[in-house]
């Protein structure tokens, strides 16, 4: 059977399909639509875990346990799983065990955009990219196999561009696997120094082995064309230069790691020039200069933000644009939503003027004009973690003018141990949780704090005032940002606090389907244009929520973009907002 699938579709698939009996993942774009298609398949326990570190530990437990495991992640997910990955490599698998790492060259929806195939060297373990979505399914498949016969974790690396692009895809049935026999085995699965040298040894030779694998595998080919041009490349990168060159002699890598020496010093001795055509770092490139060979790589191709086949043959074919049709789309800046819940605090914060340090979510957009109110963002968990340290630089009066916000979703993944640090230490900084009942950004998948798994049955709702009370805080705040009044006053008490504050700012996102159903019984909201001061006030305007426009000098509120809430009609000095039906 064939089956449209995107690449995220086509992994879930390949994952049903080879048995895989448990997944597990934190959500982050590009990798979310893996773990949501596998919650599909009932055959497949699936779960969010609170993080990726907490995800990968219990699919290599699972693994441990005779499963065959899969965990998914963003790029950067795999930074906060990187304790385990690293010894995973040492302890083996018992059941296959494989890691999706969803890379985001050009930064569609991240923080940076590194090159996760460079974890799969620094880790020793087998590396899996696929060119389409046909290849993400068998890919997935073929992981699990390989990590069950060589005893180790498996990576299959995918790109934005992977991950989301859709293509045809022939697909199988499932065939069942059983639960491996667990057998305790410390010597394979405890890491004290005794056990982990012996295991380093083991790993050494499983490299030489896998190699040997990597130089025959079918995913690794020569595909032959004229002798002039010879191309090494992997991934979407593969697509891009057989469009430049449909003529060229390829050495096509779906293992890129580790990297198959004979199978290409073969493929050199057939074309008179190579190029290495690959996305971010020079992957490829460094394994072939390693052993003594001159390519064309990276002097040539950027080393920062997608490729795509123009810039492929402007770099290598020195062939101007000019002619060739370039796609292009209108530019939309991301915004808040109109009615955001995260809009009132911002609003506050901002007339304060005080110094946020910001995490990631879609609070982080909050950095832009007109709401301007973020000092920093690094990674997830960084404003708890970073409030106090900056507190600690400032001294104590800088905790009554520095705040962290933290979404729901990134204060369970790694803001509890932050705050855990303030308190412990003495500190005296206010945390908000910015509590909007899902994890917006990338898609409201739940989380802990929202009482219901990936498959929307009920469960334990981690209770965040408990929490903070279970941790050492004292001074606790749970507010309705949409009621400015009392947003106001919780700041002003936390910051006034002498010691660790926390506010919760406690609303569902606009886009949650019941409170949207709730909203739309509300009125729309409009301007009184002549009590409106226009240019001279501005007041609302600084809200940042979308559905407020500039018309002649003066505020005018979109009807279409309006949900009806009242946030606005508390920044108007001049009452000149009002319900739609009073006028
Ligand atoms: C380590 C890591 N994992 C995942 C992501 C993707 N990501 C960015 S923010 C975020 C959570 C956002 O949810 P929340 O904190 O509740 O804020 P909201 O978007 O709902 O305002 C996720 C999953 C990331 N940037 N880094």
């Amino acid at each position: 059977m064939r089956l449209l699938l995107s690449g995220n579709e086509a992994i879930a698939r390949g994952a049903w399909e080879a048995s895989c009996h448990v997944a597990s993942a934190y959500p982050g774009t590009p990798s979310t639509e893996i773990l949501e298609n596998i919650a599909f398949y009932k055959e497949i326990k699936a779960e969010w875990a609170p993080n990726e570190k907490v995800a990968f530990e219990a699919m290599l437990g699972a693994s441990i346990g005779g499963a065959r495991a899969l965990v998914a992640m963003k790029h950067v997910g795999l930074n906060v799983a990187a304790d385990p990955l690293m010894t995973s490599a040492y302890t083996g698998v018992n059941g296959g065990f494989v890691i999706i790492s969803a890379d985001d060259p050009g930064m569609h929806s991240s923080q940076n955009e590194q090159d996760n195939r460079i974890f799969a060297r620094f880790a020793k373990i087998p590396l899996l990219e696929p060119s389409d979505s046909q290849e993400a399914h068998d890919f997935v498949k073929l992981a699990f196999e390989i990590s069950e016969k060589y005893d180790t974790p498996v990576i299959v690396r995918t790109t934005t561009r992977i991950s989301h692009a859709k293509g045809i895809v022939e697909v199988d049935d499932r065939k069942e696997v059983p639960i491996r026999e667990y057998r305790k085995n410390p010597e394979k699965y405890t890491m004290i120094p005794a056990y982990a040298r012996r295991r380093h040894e083991i790993l050494e030779n499983r490299l030489e082995t896998l190699k040997n694998l990597s130089n025959s595998i079918e995913i690794n080919r020569i595909e032959e064309g004229d002798n002039e041009i010879g191309i090494v490349a992997s991934g979407i990168a593969y697509q891009y230069a057989r469009e430049v060159f449909p003529e060229a002699t390829f050495l096509k890598l779906g293992m890129p790691f580790p990297f198959p020496d004979d199978l290409f010093r073969k493929f050199s001795s057939m074309v008179k020039k190579i190029y290495v055509v690959e996305e971010l770092e020079p992957f490829i490139e460094e394994q072939i200069r390693i052993l003594g060979f001159e390519v064309t790589g990276k002097e040539k191709i950027p080393n920062t933000g997608e490729l795509n086949p123009q810039i492929v043959r402007k770099a290598l074919k020195n062939e101007d644009l000019q002619g060739i049709p370039v796609q292009k789309s209108v530019k939309r800046p991301p915004a808040m939503c109109p009615g955001c819940p995260h809009l009132g605090i911002f609003f506050e914060l901002k007339k304060k003027r005080i110094n946020v340090m910001g995490d990631i979510g879609c609070y982080t957009l909050a950095v832009l004009p007109p709401i301007e109110s973020i000092d920093t963002t690094v990674d997830m968990g960084f404003s708890v973690s970073s409030v106090h340290g900056f507190n600690m630089a400032r001294g104590e009066s800088s905790a009554k003018k520095s705040v962290a916000v933290i979404g729901d979703s990134t204060f369970v993944h790694s803001g509890i141990t932050g705050l855990i640090d303030i308190v412990y230490n003495r500190g005296f900084s206010t945390v908000i949780i910015l509590d909007n009942h899902t994890t917006a950004m990338t898609g409201h998948q739940p989380h802990p704090a929202t009482g219901r798994t990936i498959r929307g049955e009920p469960t334990k709702k981690l209770d965040f005032v408990e929490l903070a009370r279970a941790i050492g805080v004292e001074d606790i705040h749970v507010v309705d940002p949409h009621d400015l009044k009392a947003t106001r006053k919780a700041l002003k008490e936390a910051l006034n606090y002498p010691g660790p504050s926390v506010i919760i700012t406690d609303r569902p996102c606009v886009l949650l389907p019941d409170e949207w159903k709730k909203l739309q019984k509300n009125p729309k909201k409009v301007v009184d244009q002549e009590l409106c001061q226009g240019d001279k006030c501005g007041n609302c305007f600084r809200l940042g929520c979308p559905a407020i426009v500039w018309k002649n000098g003066k505020a005018f509120i979109d009807p279409l973009l309006c949900v009806g809430c009242d946030l606005c009609i508390q920044t108007c000095p001049f009452d000149a907002i009002h319900p739609e039906d009073e006028t």
